[in-house]
């Protein structure tokens, strides 16, 4: 693979979250952010509805960070001044147009350095999203799911050394309530990270029903960890964009999430939006 030295995170990554908070600070002039947000593949356009973009850059401006690989991750940051709900004061929000994939071979450092940053630049809530296969009878493309667990498939994990991280309730049930009063009609499921770049055979799918998913997807697990680990509470939202292989009988493609994401940014901004302001 063709990258330079600076653009992957080196011996140190808790280290090279350090630096790059730092640098983050410089490009937003922002001490500190409250909450991040790694949108994925079909949350793009959601993020138009989050706030009042204060700075907006490329993630290859933070030291540390290659620039995303797949069409439809933008490769931005924006950093989003949220106004507080009922008098409490202004927050600011760090918003990943995209995300690094461990399949895109950077190494899991690289693919966690994006939530360990804004955990260094003072985030305490991290919300993960992401676009995904849906196993679910009665789920439609564009409908979103809360993630109330997961199942990582990678067999990677972000952590350094013998650091026993406990990963019960790693999303926050504190946070799924919290959606559910925005929108009740929420349905929560549990996501199997594959490593991907291909998608599931129809009996990988089978699999991960057979084992307790009804989400498949390529990422979000290894940085929900890296979450925890940094201490931060970890909200994940996957955005169901096709149904699983085997399901339809069609075969899947790429621009079908696209449009699924372009579809229901609305949706997805304006829950996301009464999310951030209850934070
Ligand atoms: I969007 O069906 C999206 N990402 N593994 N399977 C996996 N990842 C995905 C899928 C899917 N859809």
């Amino acid at each position: 693979m063709n990258v330079s030295p600076q653009s992957v995170v080196s011996a140190d990554p808790y280290a090279a979250a350090q630096d790059a908070a730092v640098r983050l600070r410089e490009l937003t002039g922002a001490e500190r952010h409250d909450v991040a947000l790694v949108m994925g593949s079909g949350w793009v356009p959601a993020a138009d509805a989050l706030g009042e973009t204060v700075a907006e850059f490329a993630v290859t401006e933070l030291p540390g960070s290659p620039a995303p690989a797949v069409a439809g991750h933008a490769g931005k940051i924006r950093s989003v001044r949220i106004p507080g709900s009922d008098g409490s004061g202004d927050k600011r929000a760090l918003i990943f147009l995209g995300r690094n994939h461990y399949y895109e071979g950077h190494g899991v450092a690289t693919v966690v350095h994006g939530v360990r940053t804004a955990a260094a630049a003072g985030c305490k809530t991290i919300v993960l999203t992401n676009g995904c296969g849906g196993l679910r009878q009665g789920w439609v493309p564009g409908q979103p799911v809360l993630i109330s667990d997961h199942i990582n498939l990678t067999a990677d994990s972000p952590i350094v050394g013998a650091n026993f991280v406990d990963l019960t309730d790693l999303y926050s049930k504190r946070l799924r309530e919290l959606c559910r009063e925005v929108d009740p009609s929420l349905d929560e499921a549990v996501y199997v990270q594959f490593r991907g770049p291909h998608y599931e055979t129809p009996a990988e799918v089978n699999m991960a029903r057979v084992i307790g998913g009804e989400l498949v997807g390529m990422s979000t697990t290894l940085e929900a960890i890296a979450a925890r680990e940094a201490g931060a509470e970890v909200l994940g939202i996957s955005l169901v964009t096709n149904l699983a292989a085997g399901m339809t009988g069609e075969p899947l493609n790429h621009e079908e999430v696209l449009e699924a994401g372009k579809a229901s940014a609305e949706r997805m901004g304006a829950l996301l939006g009464k999310v951030l302001e209850r934070i």
